[in-house]
């Protein structure tokens, strides 16, 4: 890495990675590979702790954190680590009373729907608010001592507030939509409220020895091209600029089903696109219509089917991403908690091997 992408606030790159590279383009012999939720209920070590401990006090015990983001690379050689927090936990800070609830998922009991509410949110600082992750970002780094990059993450402002308005996991978007479209200056002072809070939030990531960003927003795939237009390119752009500006690492985007938006997505500075299993890589390519690095897209439902065919899948996408100016392996979305351990240990060892 040359001098100039470390200038803006002398925070950058230190690790020399696979990973990095081909975030930045350049092409290794193989794809670098990580998993998303890599580290979670699959591993049964994960269960030992997550016994003795709620979602909430293993994000919020660094000590735990570090521990969790590490379970997976010490079974499997991969070229990630990421860590362990939730995109829902800096909303603990703006006054929202989250609780992951068992078979429930995530769920706020004093949901977001007014302009009143909105106005009672705060935008602590991330020292304030998020101590705890960049704590454990901190020991994490030092754990890898520059051997595997650290990612960090954040959820994109409209995934964020489909939480905050829905108040559960989003089935449909009824709330949020209504109060989208039906009442515009108070989802825009929503919005830049989580502009804010998630640009600051991705920094001290950085800051605290994060080599890389991935901003997740699961719920885009619900919104159609004149309501992404209008309610939410202006702030998707506003984050990523806003952290651009602040500083260098390789920053991914990941959606779900957004083939239809990835033409506007394209426009996005970012360094790569995350891309689920509902699109092949050459065709989101070809939407994206811009020769930038993908990460994908291995279905993680077949991962609870046979060798075989799990393989020749994995086989498959590695072929397409040589078609690409840069490939990083991952799945096209979460890994599922049921998933076999053994089948997850033949396919990274399988992705690290193979060469098209
Ligand atoms: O043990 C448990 O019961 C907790 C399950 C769990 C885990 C392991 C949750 C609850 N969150 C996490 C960690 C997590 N979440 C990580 C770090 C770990 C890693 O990747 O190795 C990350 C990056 C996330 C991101 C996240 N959380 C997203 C974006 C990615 C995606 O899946 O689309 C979303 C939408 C969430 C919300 C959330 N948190 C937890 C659950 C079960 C959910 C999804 C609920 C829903 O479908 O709405």
């Amino acid at each position: 890495m040359g001098e100039a992408a470390h200038e803006n606030i002398g925070v950058g790159v230190k690790s020399s990675s696979k990973f990095i590279d081909a975030l930045r383009g350049e092409r290794g012999e193989t794809s670098p590979m990580w998993m998303m939720r890599q580290a979670g209920r699959y591993l049964p070590e994960y269960r030992a702790l997550r016994e003795h401990n709620s979602m909430l006090q293993m994000v919020m015990t660094p000590e735990l954190a570090c521990e969790v983001t590490l379970q997976p690379l010490r079974r499997f050689p991969l070229d990630a680590a990421i860590i362990f927090a939730d995109i829902l936990t800096p909303l603990i800070g703006m006054g929202i009373n989250l609780e992951f609830k068992k078979g429930e998922g995530p769920v706020i009991d004093n949901p977001v729907r007014s302009a009143k509410d909105v106005a009672n949110l705060r935008v602590p600082t991330p020292q304030e608010n998020v101590g705890y992750t960049l704590d454990a970002i901190r020991m994490v780094v030092s754990e890898l001592r520059g051997k595997t990059p650290l990612i960090g993450f954040c959820g994109a402002p409209f995934t964020l507030a489909c939480y905050l308005i829905q108040g559960e996991s989003p089935g449909d978007l009824e709330y949020t939509k209504g109060l989208m479209v039906g009442d515009p200056e108070t989802w825009r002072a929503l919005q830049l409220k989580l502009v804010k809070l998630s640009a600051d939030y991705l920094v001290a990531q950085v800051e605290a020895g994060c080599e890389s960003l991935q901003i997740f927003d699961s719920w885009l795939g619900y919104v159609g091209p004149r309501e992404y237009d209008r309610f939410v390119e202006p702030y998707l752009h506003a984050l990523v600029d806003e952290v651009r500006s602040r500083v260098s690492v390789p920053v991914v985007f990941f959606a779900t089903s957004v083939a239809g938006l990835f033409p506007r997505l394209s426009k996005l500075s970012v360094d790569a696109f995350g891309v689920d299993w509902r699109v092949s890589l050459p065709q989101a390519r070809a939407l994206l219509g811009r020769d930038t690095p993908l990460q994908g897209n291995l279905d993680p439902q077949i991962l609870a089917g046979p060798w075989e065919y799990i393989r020749s899948s994995a086989q498959a996408i590695l072929d397409e991403g040589r078609g690409l100016p840069a490939h990083v392996f991952n799945l096209g979305h979460g890994i599922l908690p049921h998933t076999p351990v053994e089948n997850v240990e033949r396919l990274v060892e399988f992705v690290r091997s193979y060469r098209a």
